[in-house]
Formats: structure tokens, sequence, C-alpha cells
């Protein structure tokens, strides 16, 4: 064989490869192919073998022959690598490809509990007077649960059928006062303070829940007056339940304010005329109030003779029902979330 055969012998060859790495369809068939022309018993190599006969004058121009033909070959199989992983990533999103006319996926963001937000309105209007806010222990002890806010000794609300009581006498607190008895203690008048937070009774029915919440609250100075708790409080109800909300405060009794009273808006589903709701009576209960009574103050050594102060409380949930319209106090603890995506 002389050099221009070998030459020949080339090209066809690498003509060869080019045509069979082309038909290839998957990526063994092609690392196949390579190997039949650049492996170690491939046809170049074969070729390879012709070269070393060759006159050694020739030898130069055939060698560089021969590596020129390795390289096309190789760089034809590289070039048909990439086309073949071209092609299948083509038909994978082809495959994959998205239906941009599916309705999107919405998002489902989760929001406050409708007990929590209403708590956190409740505490948000006395905090915008210029009210602190004060958290404390749920399991309380006797003392400034019943002892300090002058609950007699044989008082109905000690009663176990009210209060869960604890093996060492403590007690799940029953509202959230024991915050202003402690409140009282740790700091010297003038003292403002709301008190919202989970409270428990011994008590499970349409209207009651063993656990629920209050905001509870106080403010204590020299010369507060039944019209400053009046003035607090029509400002309140005007925040909460809208301008000019009307607002009446009938006597009560409780053991911690004297005197006390149970403060009633004008019934927001009927406006005063009477309904379902109000029980005809045009108005709707929503908490209850009075000045600190100074059996209160002695039991925390602020000289009732020195300093006065107003107090009220609420329950949440009463609240929360009222403003959402919801008439069995279960819905808000059932934790169906067809109820509470509502809010
Ligand atoms: C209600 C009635 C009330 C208070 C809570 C209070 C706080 C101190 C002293 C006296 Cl430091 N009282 N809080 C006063 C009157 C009523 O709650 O119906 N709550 C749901």
């Amino acid at each position: 064989m002389d050099v221009q055969e070998f030459q020949s012998r080339l090209e066809s060859l690498e003509a060869d490869a080019v045509d069979r790495l082309a038909e290839a369809e998957t990526e063994d068939e092609i690392i196949k192919v390579k190997n039949a022309f650049l492996g170690r018993n491939g046809e170049v190599q074969e070729l390879m073998g012709i070269l070393r006969e060759l006159p050694d004058e020739d030898k130069p121009v055939a060698g560089r022959a021969a590596n020129g033909c390795k390289e096309a070959i190789q760089e034809a199989y590289e070039d048909r690598l990439e086309a073949l992983e071209a092609e299948q990533l083509r038909r994978q999103i082809a495959e994959e490809a998205v239906d941009v006319t599916l309705p999107a996926r919405r998002p489902d963001p989760a929001s406050p509990h409708p007990v929590t937000r209403t708590m956190r309105e409740l505490t948000d209007v006395f905090v915008d007077m210029g009210f602190g806010v004060a958290d404390g222990p749920e399991v309380e002890e006797d003392f400034y649960n019943f002892e300090a806010l002058n609950f007699p000794k044989d008082h109905p609300a000690r009663d176990m059928q009210d209060t869960f009581k604890m093996v060492d006498g403590r007690v799940l607190r029953t509202h959230t006062t024991p915050l202003q008895v402690r409140s009282l203690l740790a700091y010297e008048p003038p003292v403002r303070l709301v008190a919202p937070g989970r409270v428990y009774r011994c008590d499970s029915d349409l209207t009651h829940s063993p656990v629920f919440h209050q905001v509870d609250g106080f403010l204590v100075d020299h010369d507060i007056t039944f019209s400053d708790l009046k003035g607090t409080l029509n400002h309140f109800a005007d925040e909460v339940f809208g301008e000019e909300t009307p607002v009446r405060f009938r006597p009560s009794f409780f053991p911690f304010t004297e005197p006390s009273a149970e403060v009633d808006i004008g019934c927001i589903f009927c406006e005063g005329a009477g309904c379902r709701v109000c029980g005809d009576t045009g108005w709707l209960e929503i908490l209850g109030a009075g000045m600190v009574d100074p059996n209160v103050f002695e039991s925390v050594g602020v000289d009732p003779e020195v300093y006065s102060g107003f107090a009220f409380g609420m329950g949440v949930e009463r609240v929360a029902m009222l403003k959402y319209g919801i008439d069995d106090i279960r819905l808000l603890y059932d934790n169906d979330v067809r109820f509470l995506r509502q809010f």
C-alpha cells in the first residue's frame, strides 16, 4: 500500500464512521460505533499497523493524516452524543409540558382564629388609650384568683362546681383578674393594664365552654371616678361596635368592685327595636365593671384613702359571637376549616 491509498482508506473510514454515528440511536450504540473505529482493535488501529510498513519518507504525512482522521471521528462522536442528549431533553420537556390553561393553585394562607383576632382587637382598643398588657400563669394561687379579690371563703364561685382545682391547692384561673392583683403588688400606682388570656370554668353548654377567654382591665390613680369608667367604656364601645354605640350601666354585684355594674350596648342586630338575639330588650350585655373594692386595695397594700380605680372584664367568645353572628360557642372550638376559613 502506498501513502495515497493509505490516505484514501483513512478518508473512507472517516466517512463510514460519520455515517454510522449518525445512524446510531442510543448512547450505547454511539459508543459501540466509536470503539469499532477508535478502540484497541478498531479499524483505525488496524490501519496504524499498515502505517509502520510505509516507506519512512511517507510516514510523517501518513501519521498526520491518521491523527486527523482520529480527531475527526472523535469529534463526530462527541457531536453525536451531544445531539442525542439535546434530543432527549427536548422530548422530556415535550412530555412534561406545563398546561398553562390549568387553573393556578391558590395559596392557602393561615389566619388568626376568630377568638384570637377578637381578643387582640379588644386589647388594642385599650392599648391605644395607653393601657399596658399583662400576662401570667394559668395555674394560679388561690390568693391571687380569689382571696385578694375579696371572694368570701364560702363564695359559690370557689366551689368545685365552678373551679378546676389542682391537688396542691392551686386552681386553673377562673378569670384573668389575678394579673391585676399581681400587677398592683409589683407596681406603685398609677397603673393601667389589660390582661387578655385563657381562663377555665367547670361549665359546658351552648354558650359556655370549660376553656374560654377574657380581657380584664383596670386603672388606678388619684381621684379616679365612675365617670372615668363610663368615658373609657363609651370609647371602647364606639371602637369595637361602631361610632355612637349606645351604652348603659345597670347595677350589679362582683366581690371585687363596689359599686358594680353590668354594661350593655344597644343591640347591634335590631338597633334597639327588639329581636331574638337581645331577647326583645334592645340591649346586649357585653361586660362587667365597677370601682375597685377598698378590700382589694387593702389586700395588696394600696391605701384606698389615697388611690381609687375602675376595673372591667369581658368574655372574648361572647364578643366574637356577637360581632360575627355565631350562635353556637362550640363552632369556635371544633377547628372545622370550613368555619375558620370565613374569617
Ligand atoms: C365580667 C366581669 C369584671 C373586673 C372584672 C377587676 C380587676 C381588679 C379589681 C377589680 Cl384589679 N376588678 N376586674 C371588675 C369588674 C368586673 O369582670 O363579667 N367578666 C367576664
